[in-house]
């Protein structure tokens, strides 16, 4: 297996670290490292509170999804808390697939019964006795260290009949994703379990309403679920406190490129971009930030004040999305590298709509001709560019499709990539 990617800048053990702050110093295959380190505090306040008090901490807190699209995690759970109709599910989306994006790799292989711990919190809250976590495909390491957490925490009555001896039945199976790209959008996510082709379903229905068999279910992030427990610990104001009213709390960020110290950085929201890269000693010569990986978007050298909020680059036209920040020096070919992530598109479109699945092979082959071509007898296809960008863009099911020019779009727009 590759190693792990460092969590760096602050230090592993920092105490100003919320999220990473038992990474790289407690042994993750020990329970009993985990509980000295603060390991189950948050569930025991849990189960003090009783689901709505949980679910009152979440929301007050201000927790938003942290797999890109920043969903308040609160009102998931109430949604689905209150839905008459059982069983009720709860899906881990750790089907972390998003170029650029190793945040979800460095906890679950670095601190592995947090993500189950989180995860009991939430199922306590939303009335699941069942947690199903998808797991990526190509993560052997993060599935060995999870395997074994579950079956320590099963082992010690915290999974199962009687979760602290508490009378709440939970637990946990692991499944894994055979690297699809698709599968990280939760209604495919849900498809593949069920062991149907891993497409994306129309919605509404939301999850919360109809989710995995058909049943109502929270689907969460990994780091979303992590977040609880630090919810829990500190308080929904304290941990309100941390970031920007708009985007409350830490995030974790992925570095990696033209930088000198790649790897997960984690800063309160509302840092600048141009601060996340000096500590990740960003090189001379920059040419260009790919914010949100393939699915997001380029900002240029002199848009570096960016501050790191959902607010803050949505305000600045571009956007969050996963966390991933991508440096390229200017020594990028930069026809090449649209190139690369059209073929990405094209290559995980699962087929299901015309205007993605036609719509990727057309942006690909206009960049290929872009690509051979120059000046004057590209002006059409960059024309036809916009217009196939446009339609897969409004008329896309799920949101590989409705983002699949976003990347290209900002590299024509912001840097002037075929000028
Ligand atoms: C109840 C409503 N629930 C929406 C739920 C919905 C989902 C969540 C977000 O994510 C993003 C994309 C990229 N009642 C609801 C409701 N929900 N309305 O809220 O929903 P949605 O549809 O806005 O987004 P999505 O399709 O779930 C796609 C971002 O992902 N992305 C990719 C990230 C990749 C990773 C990874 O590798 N780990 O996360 C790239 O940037 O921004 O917005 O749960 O059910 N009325
Ligand atoms: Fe499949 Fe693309 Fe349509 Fe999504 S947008 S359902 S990936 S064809």
């Amino acid at each position: 297996a590759e190693p792990t990617p460092e969590a760096a800048v602050p230090q592993a053990g920092d105490p100003a670290l919320t999220l990473l702050h038992r990474i790289g110093t407690t042994d993750p295959a020990s329970l009993d490292d985990y509980r000295a380190h603060g390991g189950y505090t948050a569930l025991r306040r849990a189960f003090a509170l009783g689901p709505a008090g949980v679910i009152r901490e979440v929301t007050d807190a201000g927790l938003v999804g942290r797999g890109g699209a920043a969903f308040p995690t609160g009102r998931k759970w109430q949604a689905t808390a209150a839905q008459p109709d059982h069983p009720h599910h709860l899906v881990c989306n750790a089907d972390e697939s998003e170029p650029g994006t190793f945040k979800d790799r460095v906890l679950m292989e670095g601190d592995p019964y947090a993500l189950v711990e989180a995860m009991t919190v939430a199922a306590y809250a939303t009335g699941a006795h069942k947690g199903h976590l998808y797991l990526r495909g190509e993560y052997p390491r993060a599935l060995a260290r999870l395997t074994h957490a579950i079956a320590q925490a099963r082992a010690r009555g915290l999974l199962g009949d009687d979760v602290m001896g508490q009378g709440y039945a939970f637990d946990i199976e692991i499944r894994r994703g055979a690297g699809a790209y698709v599968c990280g959008e939760e209604t495919a996510l849900f498809n593949s379990i069920e062991g149907h082709r891993g497409e994306p379903r129309s919605k509404p229905p939301f999850p919360v309403e109809k989710g995995l068999f058909g049943k109502p279910t929270v689907a969460n992030n990994v780091e979303t679920l992590v977040n609880v427990l630090p919810v829990l610990t500190m308080g929904a104001q304290a941990y309100a406190a941390i970031g920007t009213p708009g985007s409350p709390g830490p995030k974790l960020f992925c570095v990696s490129g033209s930088v000198t110290r790649p790897g997960v950085y984690e800063l309160p929201f509302g840092a600048t971009l141009g601060e996340l890269l000096t500590l990740a000693g960003v090189r001379d010569g920059l040419r260009a930030v790919l914010l949100g990986g393939a699915a997001g978007g380029f900002v240029r050298p002199d848009e570096l004040d960016i501050p790191l909020t959902f607010e803050g680059t949505r305000e600045a036209g571009t956007t969050l999305g996963s966390g991933a920040v991508m440096a390229f020096g200017d020594t990028v070919p930069l026809p090449r590298l649209l190139l690369r992530i059209a073929e990405f598109f094209r290559d995980e479109s699962c087929g299901q709509c015309v205007p993605c699945r036609v719509g990727t092979v057309r942006q690909e082959e206009a960049l290929h001709r872009i690509a051979e071509r120059t000046g004057a007898a590209a002006a059409g296809d960059i024309a036809l560019l916009r217009e196939v960008g446009r339609t897969m863009r409004d008329a896309s099911i799920c949101g590989l499709g409705q983002t699949a020019w976003n990347a290209v779009e900002s590299a024509i727009d912001r840097l002037g990539a075929y000028e």
